[in-house]
């Protein structure tokens, strides 16, 4: 596995029991992935080093998939940061940029960040932390499981950490050797499979469902060589109608949503194309947008998303040109397939 961090630091745990006061700070829309591997660094630290106050902050919401997870692992949380806390650890997230009101405090009150994340690492995030330890793993519970030292993971923490695994890797789709064998490992300190599935079983909300028939409803696609791209609009689900492109058979698929002259892309992969062609939708085509609409983003490099000053039809039209550039295709070589006929 390649280690993407700068610097050889002291074990996570150790390094945390330095401080006194630690929020453990989940991004929007806190996943499984998000909210399994906080669960299973408090629970770590509190056994490890007890008189550390460690408090997990929930600042803009959870996703619909940790609900189940919240319930079973019985979780209470913050949702603004105290003003004493002496760290703040960003877990499966690589800057604060999604969070300015967090950002905002903590440069006030000159608190120091660490980072435990598996995405495309942002350097000037990373630059400012004190802390991070990242690495190329299909999830950040995986990256905390081989962290945290075992007989500081008790059986419910190990069931989080499973569960958030089994969501951020697809189901194993993604980095399957070592996302299964960490898998199996947890099953063996006691985590069940069957529940942690259980639990990532969600019915999804009619709202969702339709955003999802709508976003398909309204697809254009293009081909080039042999690859099939698909772009939509939609008002919300962009992620949900994204990948249900992706899982109808385009190897892209770019879904954009718009607020006044604000929008929000979302981009998808399949693994074959993200293989053969080793496009990385964080580095070459999110962060690009950003640097040329201004606005936040970042992602993995099979599922990216950003935040920026366009209107909806232009951020899919330079995201498009960015790809087809990064991919070498002549002028042309992209076309649209018509969907009438
Ligand atoms: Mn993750």
């Amino acid at each position: 596995m390649k280690k993407c961090g700068r610097r050889e630091l002291p074990e996570l745990l150790e390094f945390l029991s330095s401080y006194n006061r630690i929020a453990l700070v989940c991004h929007p829309n806190a996943d499984p992935d998000c909210i399994g591997s906080s669960y299973a660094i408090r629970s770590a630290l509190r056994a490890r080093s007890p008189s550390v106050a460690v408090s997990i902050l929930v600042p803009d919401g959870i996703n619909a998939a940790s609900s189940k997870l919240l319930e079973y692992l019985d979780f209470e949380f913050a949702s603004s940061m105290d003003g004493d806390c002496e760290l703040a650890v960003l877990v499966d997230m690589p800057s604060l940029d999604q969070l300015p009101e967090v950002k905002e405090l903590m440069i006030l009150k000159k608190i120091p960040y660490a980072i435990v994340d598996h995405h495309t690492a942002e350097p000037r995030s990373l630059e400012g932390a004190v802390y991070s330890k990242l690495l190329a793993t299909s999830s950040t519970c995986e990256i905390v499981y081989r962290s945290i030292p075992k007989k500081y993971l008790n059986r419910r923490a190990t069931q989080a950490l499973l569960t958030g695994l089994i969501y951020d890797s697809r189901r194993f789709l993604i980095q399957p050797n070592s996302s299964i064998s960490a898998a199996m490992k947890m099953i063996h300190r006691g985590a069940d499979f069957a529940l942690a599935l259980e639990m990532l079983l969600n019915e999804q909300d009619i709202s969702e469902r339709i955003a999802r028939l709508k976003g398909v409803a309204r697809v254009r696609l293009y081909r080039a060589r042999d690859w099939i791209f698909a772009t939509s609009n939609i008002g919300a689900f962009e992620a949900s109608v994204a990948r249900s492109l992706t899982d109808l058979g385009a190897d892209l698929a770019l879904v954009a949503s718009g607020e006044d002259s604000t929008s929000r892309i979302t981009g998808r992969l399949n693994e074959r194309f993200q293989r053969s062609t080793s496009l990385n939708l964080a580095s070459c085509v999110m962060h690009p947008l950003v640097d040329r609409f201004s606005g936040s983003g970042g992602g993995h490099p099979s599922a990216a998303s950003a935040k920026v000053s366009a209107l909806p039809e232009e951020a899919i039209a330079a995201a498009l040109s960015l790809i087809s550039e990064r991919l070498g295709l002549s002028p042309g070589e992209l076309k649209e397939i018509s969907t009438r006929g």
